[in-house]
């Protein structure tokens, strides 16, 4: 029997998962999940690259588990488990560190994103090392594993291509270690954006509450957010991401939810006012929202969620040692 492609992927654990994590990552999970053996983890170890509050980050990562679960991941099928519980991530990263340069990390358009945003906060003398090699990281988390693919949205993309890039260059140096992935990008939804500056990617860490929806927002609250996401005057739907960012946007949400094409969504709008619009994105988000607010709280209490994290922690491990035990003994760090 022909064996199934291996995938992995994480979302870091700094808040709430929002729509765009649901739309451009766990929504592609769960449909892949029948096709893939797959590895999902908490990226809870990436959630302190700049600070948090840790009773804040205690709940993220429980919540997170609960969540991939209740958006329709299953357990016998997928690998859930907290990337922090097998040391390996972190035991690689440090290999790939030494194998990396300070210019090809500062090249990273998140770095400079997120330490801009650090130096927004007139923190221009902290911005957390981490921040910058945290792509090692990320790097390590897919490495471990083999997968043939990295599910993730656009803006992960150039972190895909610098693991691609380690990974050439230390089999290059020290025979074959790595196997090369690919990114698996969703045609559809692979960047929501902010709800109240739609030029920028919705943020789970944003400042401003209004400019993402959460997936255990209360409805009510995910009305009014929609209400006032920010449009255009020109009142025309149509997808134009350049020059009508905030409509394209709910444009990309419906179609996303509706499971219907960018044009197919055009047409039924056409003729149709903002107001229409919004209404119907408040309806699909709506539906979603409160089918997977039921599961989560039926689960969040249970003990279930431990035994499956525990479960594919285990599964994790095994393949996690067996790719660490080859690198110490290929790079020579290990004298037996
Ligand atoms: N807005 C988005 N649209 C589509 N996909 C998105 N992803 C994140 N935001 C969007 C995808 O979700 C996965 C996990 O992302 P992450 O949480 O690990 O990191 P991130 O991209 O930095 O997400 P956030 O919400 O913006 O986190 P913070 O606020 O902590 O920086 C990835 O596949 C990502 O592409």
């Amino acid at each position: 029997m022909k064996s199934k492609k291996r995938m992995v992927s994480g979302i870091t654990a700094t808040g709430t998962v929002t729509l765009g994590n649901y739309i451009g990552a766990i929504k592609n999970f769960v449909k892949l999940q029948e096709e893939f053996e797959m590895y999902i983890f908490v990226a809870n170890l990436h959630a302190i690259t700049t600070p948090i509050d840790k009773l804040k980050l205690r709940e993220n990562i429980k919540s997170m588990a609960a969540l991939y679960f209740a958006c329709g991941l299953d357990p016998n099928k997928v690998n859930v488990f907290i990337q922090s519980e097998v040391l390996e991530h972190t035991q690689l990263s440090w290999i790939l560190t030494c194998n990396s340069t300070i210019g090809e990390l500062n090249r990273m358009t998140q770095f400079k994103d997120k330490s801009q945003k650090q130096k927004n906060k007139n923190r221009t003398d902290y911005i957390p090392t981490g921040l910058l090699t945290y792509p090692l990281l990320m790097a390590a988390d897919i490495l471990l594993y083999e997968p043939d693919y990295v599910p993730v949205g656009k803006d992960q993309k150039q972190h895909i291509e610098l693991t691609r890039n380690l990974a050439e260059r230390m089999n290059n140096k020290y025979g074959n270690l790595f196997k090369i992935p690919e990114e698996y990008i969703p045609e559809v939804g692979s960047k929501i954006m902010d709800l109240q500056n739609p030029t920028n990617k919705m943020s789970k860490s944003s400042e401003n509450p209004k400019s993402y929806i959460s997936l255990l927002d209360d409805i009510k609250i995910v009305e009014k957010k929609i209400k006032s996401a920010v449009t255009d005057s020109e009142n025309l739907i149509k997808y134009d991401p350049i020059n009508k960012p905030g409509v394209s946007n709910l444009i990309v949400i419906y179609s996303s939810l509706a499971n219907k094409s960018i044009k197919e969504v055009e047409l039924f709008f056409s003729n149709k006012d903002y107001g229409f619009l919004k209404n119907e994105v408040i309806k699909v988000v709506s539906i979603l929202l409160k089918e997977i607010q039921d599961k989560y709280y039926n689960l969040i209490n249970s003990n279930d969620i431990e035994t499956w994290l525990e479960k594919s922690a285990n599964n994790a491990r095994y393949l996690a040692r067996k790719k660490m035990s080859k690198v110490m003994d290929k790079i020579g760090l290990n004298y037996k």
